[in-house]
């Protein structure tokens, strides 16, 4: 019986909620509280405990960490490279303040461990365009890819100031059937699933060539589950892992959709997240993650396809 006890920070999101209910499969459902700014979630409702909370209030966080006896935390509110061109003062706070907050109660606590996830993102025009590896020119020119370049550092710096056992993945675009994308860059890679199925055709905001590192979410949830389990000591990076499943273009993904779909359509009419797309590398070397904590994917792009149109359907 483990004796952890999880707190999922952005547990409605996209990857929050399978997050939830694969923790919630592992540690058991009363040792894993969802939390969210939302609300309630339908898709967690009656699976455990649920509670209603701002990052930012660290006062509230604080307590609730107290009170509900946490061992673990898992944040993931974050504002993503889409909307954070929208709004880039509110991604900065949010995807700032909220992992300070986080770190700072895992030290004052001493948490067991803290899950953050950084991303592709961080990656900017002047690292390698295809295989980037782990450690290069790092310049990104979103201000998610800022803020997460920032949070590893953070990361890091917990981790070799205070002791915090703070573990991190740069997630690819995710791919997923059950909860929908928050505003991301990658998130057509998604639309184009819903669209084929809905209308047989789907209009892509970046053009058919735009080749990006993806990943099927069970793969990343493994991933997740994994290097959080992985000995403290095969953990040899601590700002963030490297990780890739597959790369593809919109023309590659609508070619794997019309072999279950023969006539789905797609037309292309790129906007303002052509240039963020642009700025980031078509492919992920991720020899690090492999070699430390045996990281290996299980789908690629036409597995992924087959098994996301049978679950939407
Ligand atoms: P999402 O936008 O789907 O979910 C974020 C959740 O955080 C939402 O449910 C939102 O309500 C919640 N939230 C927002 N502000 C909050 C606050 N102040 N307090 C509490 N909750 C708050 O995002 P996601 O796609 O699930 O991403 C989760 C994390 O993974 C983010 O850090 C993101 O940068 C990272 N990531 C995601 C992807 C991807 O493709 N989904 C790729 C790379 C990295
Ligand atoms: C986004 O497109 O912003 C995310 C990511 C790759 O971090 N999916």
């Amino acid at each position: 019986m483990h004796k952890e006890k999880i707190l999922v920070i952005g547990a409605s999101g996209q990857i929050g909620v399978e997050l939830t209910l694969a923790l919630r499969k592992m540690y058991g459902a009363a040792q894993v509280v969802a939390a969210d700014l939302r609300e309630q979630n339908p898709l967690l409702a009656g699976t455990g405990p649920y509670v209603s909370l701002d990052v930012m209030n660290k006062e509230m966080l604080h307590v609730q960490i107290i009170r509900q006896n946490i061992t673990q935390v898992y944040l993931l509110a974050a504002i993503l490279s889409a909307t954070g061109e929208k709004n880039p003062s509110l991604a900065w706070n949010l995807n700032m303040q909220g992992l300070l907050n986080v770190l700072d109660i895992a030290r004052e606590e001493k948490l067991n461990k803290v899950f953050w996830p950084s991303s592709i993102a961080v990656f900017g025009p002047s690292s390698p365009r295809v295989n980037c590896p782990q450690q290069t020119i790092i310049e990104p020119t979103t201000i998610y890819g800022i803020s997460k370049y920032a949070g590893e550092f953070w990361c890091h710096y917990y981790w070799q100031r205070y002791g915090v056992d703070v573990r991190s993945i740069r997630y690819p675009g995710l791919i997923s059937y059950k909860s929908a994308p928050g505003g991301g860059t990658t998130d057509y890679a998604v639309e184009i699933y819903h669209e084929a199925l809905a209308k047989r055709s789907y209009s892509c905001f970046l053009k058919q060539d735009t080749y990006l590192p993806m990943m099927y979410m069970p793969d990343a949830i493994r991933a997740t589950t994994e290097l959080m389990e992985a000995p403290a000591d095969r953990i040899s990076v601590r700002t963030s892992y490297n990780l890739s499943a597959m790369s593809f273009s919109p023309a590659e993904i609508a070619h794997s959709i019309q072999k279950q779909i023969p006539d789905f359509s797609i037309g292309y009419q790129p906007d303002y997240r052509q240039s963020i797309a642009d700025s980031w590398p078509q492919s992920i070397d991720d020899s690090v993650a492999r070699r430390d904590w045996g990281w290996k994917p299980e789908y690629d792009l036409d597995a992924m396809t087959v098994d996301m149109l049978q679950n939407l359907r």
